[in-house]
């Protein structure tokens, strides 16, 4: 028999869309109850359910379990080397152009065997997970060969195994072109569209679709090709778009109803309406901006202004963003992007799971959705955006589960 767990004495940010008044959907004095991994009951204490059991959470605040939609957790090897050749002048395109960059990366990550690729990626989930992070997304796209790429997303996969968490995996095939098919970029594209995304589709590995559309990465005709693909396979698509150029990248996902456009810092604000109008979250990566040193500022305004919904997620990747912390991302989307922190919430929460095509289910605490939740040690929400490397995670609840 299903049980009811009720917790109480909590003033819960239920980040709720629909909720009227209150910033962050705030509950004073809540209940939130739980039964069957689900939500049954989100509100005034006064008002809670007869429950089995009831966890008193002395004052804390609780939020929805923390999303992290865009990572590339999964990968061989580091790049600190690199981290010290930037700093000694080249910058990130001149090293990439070199053969360094993703390229270098894929040939760790060609070397690692899957058992590996999942023992290097626990320590940085661990991390995630640690914040009161409950889901994440995790992509392909240093193996760019087809047994290298199902290796990532296979490893991805078990880490769903190994952790309680929920993994959402992204193909990414066409993160850069693989040295076997050097100066034959298109050559590739027809590789990734005709046998590796369906390799990839055939082991039930693939969640969404995913490209980079830079001038280091391949063309907005490319990137479409890759989008007919999964089109006829019925699988969601994302772009890694405007990160260091505009190439209208996020237009052609909007185009495609894509899921979320990624990193955007050149974004035309003229764009933002098209993103609106097919529900395409905008999921800004202040990690990478940050570390490339990056000056050129998305335009959160003209995203506000359109009524773009807009995700933060922490890019962890060995090159541009080797991050693992969701609570500095947010910190930083705050400093760097001018979010408010009620902003940069809605980012890791409501606005991460719509990425994921998770809305509704995930990232919201409301009757029917999934019970992943994150009890914190704070007394208001806007502290989870003001600290600088502080956790002040309580607990943690993985579908109902303390
Ligand atoms: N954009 C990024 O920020 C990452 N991938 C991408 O397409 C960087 C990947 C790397 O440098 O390894
Ligand atoms: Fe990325």
């Amino acid at each position: 028999m299903s049980e009811t767990r009720l917790l109480t004495n909590a003033a819960i940010a239920t980040m709720a869309s629909g909720a009227p008044g209150a910033a962050y959907g705030l509950i004073a004095n809540g209940a939130v109850a739980i039964r069957d991994r689900k939500i049954t009951f989100a509100g005034p204490e006064a008002e809670a359910p007869e429950a089995d059991s009831v966890l008193d959470c002395g004052g804390r605040v609780i939020t929805p379990g923390l999303i992290d939609c865009h990572t590339h957790l999964v990968f061989g090897g580091n790049r600190a080397r690199e981290f010290e050749a930037r700093l000694n002048g080249k910058s990130y395109e001149e090293i990439a152009r070199a053969g360094g960059g993703i390229i270098s990366t894929v040939k760790a990550t060609r070397a690692a065997s899957e058992d590996a690729l999942v023992e290097s990626a626990l320590p940085r989930l661990d991390a995630l997970i640690a914040e009161g992070v409950t889901t994440i997304e995790i992509k392909s796209g240093y193996g760019l060969d087809t047994q290298s790429e199902l290796k990532m997303l296979r490893a991805a996969k078990r880490l769903e195994g190994e952790r309680a968490i929920r993994v959402k995996k992204t193909f990414l095939g066409a993160h850069a072109v693989p040295p076997e098919f050097d100066r034959r970029a298109d050559d590739y594209i027809d590789h990734v569209c005709i046998e590796m995304l369906p390799a990839a589709r055939a082991e039930n590995l693939v969640d969404a679709v995913d490209g980079f559309c830079e001038g280091i990465g391949f063309t907005p005709d490319q990137i479409t090709r890759v989008f007919e693909a999964a089109k006829s396979l019925g699988i969601p698509v994302k772009l890694h778009a405007e990160q260091i150029s505009n190439l209208g990248g996020a237009k052609l996902a909007a185009g495609y109803g894509a899921l979320s456009a990624d990193h955007l810092e050149y974004l035309a604000p003229a764009d933002a309406p098209d993103m609106a109008a097919s529900g395409t979250v905008a999921t800004l990566l202040p990690g990478a901006f940050y570390y490339l040193r990056e000056t050129k500022l998305p335009p959160v305004d003209a995203l506000r202004e359109a009524g773009v919904p807009i995700a933060i997620a922490t890019d962890c990747n060995p090159g541009s963003s080797p991050m693992t912390s969701v609570l500095l991302a947010m910190n930083m989307a705050c400093t760097l992007f001018s979010l408010t922190p009620e902003e940069a919430l809605a980012g890791v929460t409501r606005n991460a799971a719509k990425a994921l095509g998770l809305g509704g289910e995930c990232g919201v605490i409301e009757n029917g959705a999934t019970a992943d939740l994150a009890i914190w040690n704070v007394r208001h929400p806007s502290e989870l955006s003001y600290f600088i490397g502080y956790n002040p995670l309580y607990k943690r609840v993985f579908e109902g589960t303390l």
